[in-house]
């Protein structure tokens, strides 16, 4: 039986629909309309709790049983898990993807969110102090991360589910205003990944 992946077409959505395409797993896309209130339907929230897309139910657990999954971090931990896909075993070569997708999730994706948030401000006052500090924190990060990738092709040396989790939000960077010519590793990262068919396969399904 399928996984059922529960989303809406945004970076933390889609973190998870390329990871699936990447282990080859298959899935069903059950659209959350989060513009509409979806994430607050109490069938959803039995599932995420804290009324937040992305979550998965894998009707194959574990234990055989039916399990859910919310929190996108929490997601691709369990799908290299499950898989033994781009989540190495060994636990020298596993910090560095857990970092990395630590990295992302503290970070590298509430930064940008919140340039998403403060563009859409009309106030120019209440617009300009939280624009100019939730960008500057957001190229200060894009600047680790050209540090990182000039000295590995991917962020934790081989492909890994940090690698997914980051893709999801450099996916929107033209959306919070970063031109990926000022980081040039990233950019010959972020073209590395767009050239993988089940990449493109995951950022292209309908999510909505
Ligand atoms: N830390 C969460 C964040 C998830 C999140 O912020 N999802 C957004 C869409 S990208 C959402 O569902 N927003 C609905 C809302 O704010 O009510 C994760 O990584 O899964």
């Amino acid at each position: 039986m399928k996984i059922e992946l529960h989303t809406w077409n945004t970076p933390n959505g889609r973190k998870i629909s390329v990871a699936l395409e990447e282990m080859g797993l298959g899935y069903s896309v059950h659209p959350v309309n989060i513009s509409k209130g979806e994430q607050f339907n109490p069938a959803f929230l039995r599932i995420s709790p804290n009324n937040r897309i992305p979550a998965i139910v894998d009707p194959d657990g574990p234990d055989g049983a039916p399990i859910s999954v919310f929190e996108s971090g929490a997601i691709l931990l369990y799908l290299g898990r499950k898989t033994g896909q781009f989540l190495p075993a060994d636990p020298r070569a596993q910090v560095p993807v857990l970092e990395w997708l630590m990295w992302q999730m503290g970070g590298f994706g509430p930064m940008p969110g919140q340039v998403h948030h403060f563009l859409q401000v009309e106030n120019e006052a209440d617009r300009r102090y939280g624009l100019e500090r939730y960008s500057k924190e957001t190229r200060r990060l894009y600047g680790v991360a050209d540090r990182r990738l000039a000295e590995a092709e991917f962020f934790a040396g081989a492909l890994s589910i940090a690698d997914f989790a980051i893709l999801g939000w450099a996916w929107r960077h033209e959306r919070h205003q970063v031109n990926l010519d000022d980081f040039p590793n990233v950019k010959r990262w972020y073209e590395t990944m767009l050239a993988r068919p089940a990449v493109q396969r995951g950022l292209d399904v309908a999510l909505s």
